[in-house]
């Protein structure tokens, strides 16, 4: 079946909306296995998969106000000037109050939308890299890089990285030595994502929280079309709580490294849930 090309019931104009569906089609420092480019039209395809009502949540997204942007332009540019053009996008948002869901494309993309912000924000990245080099195959915007240049913009003291089990040595010491709060995705589950969520807060400043979460995160069981699988991961539930627990002071979320080529679905459907939960969780926690 052939269903439309915009996220399932995004039926708001731009003016009247309060979230703004957008794509980044980009995937040119993928390190592995490439085709996150591909992610954004994979997600919106799964999102006709869903009934608009949730029962758990009580929301109906026929009642919320929200517009899918469709992608930018980016797939060719260098992974410099897709920043700068993500981070431009973002900021045009920002200005008329509205709160930015990014559809990727690769985790690179992040680094542009979190520079769009003022600095005084709290970053939460779930994800199974630390994803801290100084540098990647020599570019600063590699995907390896982000959590690097979003604690440059935030300062490293507003990030939490939730839900890693691989890192290279040598980040992995630079992290420990500027201080950088993560939880593995072992001691997640033992002790569950709210203890870990609830460590992150005792170092953030600014309730005001942005949410990036690197598909990968998850185990390959459940996320298996994406660039660099890890095992050992996550579950989808984990990711609910996690998106429970911050509801109504999310002021952004992004979901990335979705990889259809690798994917029989399941991915897909499962990012395309995330950002549904993620919508009504936000809308409902403001309507109190
Ligand atoms: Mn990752």
């Amino acid at each position: 079946m052939k269903f439309p090309n915009y996220f399932a019931d995004a039926e708001s104009n731009y003016k009247d909306s309060e979230f703004v569906i957008f794509g980044v089609p980009y995937d040119k420092t993928s390190s592995f296995r490439s085709g996150a480019k591909e992610g954004p039209k994979a997600i919106r395809q799964a999102s006709w998969n869903f009934e608009t009502f949730n029962f758990k949540t009580g929301v109906d997204l026929k009642n919320i106000n929200f517009h899918d942007y469709g992608d930018l332009n980016v797939t060719d540019n260098s992974p410099k000037v897709m920043v700068e053009k993500v981070k431009y996008f973002t900021k045009k948002l920002l200005l008329v109050n509205k709160i930015p869901l990014c559809l990727g494309g690769e985790h690179s993309i992040t680094s542009g939308i979190i520079q769009a912000y003022p600095k005084e924000i709290s970053v939460i990245c779930l994800d199974a890299h630390i994803d801290f080099r100084e540098k990647y195959e020599d570019n600063k915007y590699n995907h390896a890089c982000v959590n690097r240049r979003i604690s440059e913009h935030i300062g490293v003291e507003n990030l939490a990285v939730l839900g890693i089990r691989s890192a290279e040595k040598k980040e992995f010491e630079d992290a420990k030595k500027q201080n950088l709060f993560y939880v593995d995705s072992n001691e997640i589950k033992q002790n569950g994502i709210k203890n870990a969520l609830k460590n992150s807060f005792s170092n953030f400043k600014y309730k005001k929280f942005y949410l990036t979460i690197d598909i990968d995160v998850l185990d390959p069981a459940y996320a298996p079309g994406t660039g660099t699988p890890e095992p050992f991961g996550l579950t989808p539930s984990d990711i609910v709580e996690c998106i429970d627990f911050l509801s109504s002071n999310l002021i952004g979320f992004d979901i990335v490294e979705v990889c259809p080529p690798f994917d029989k679905g399941e991915t897909a459907i499962t990012a395309a849930k995330i950002v549904r939960y993620a919508i009504e969780k936000i809308w409902s926690g403001k309507q109190r």
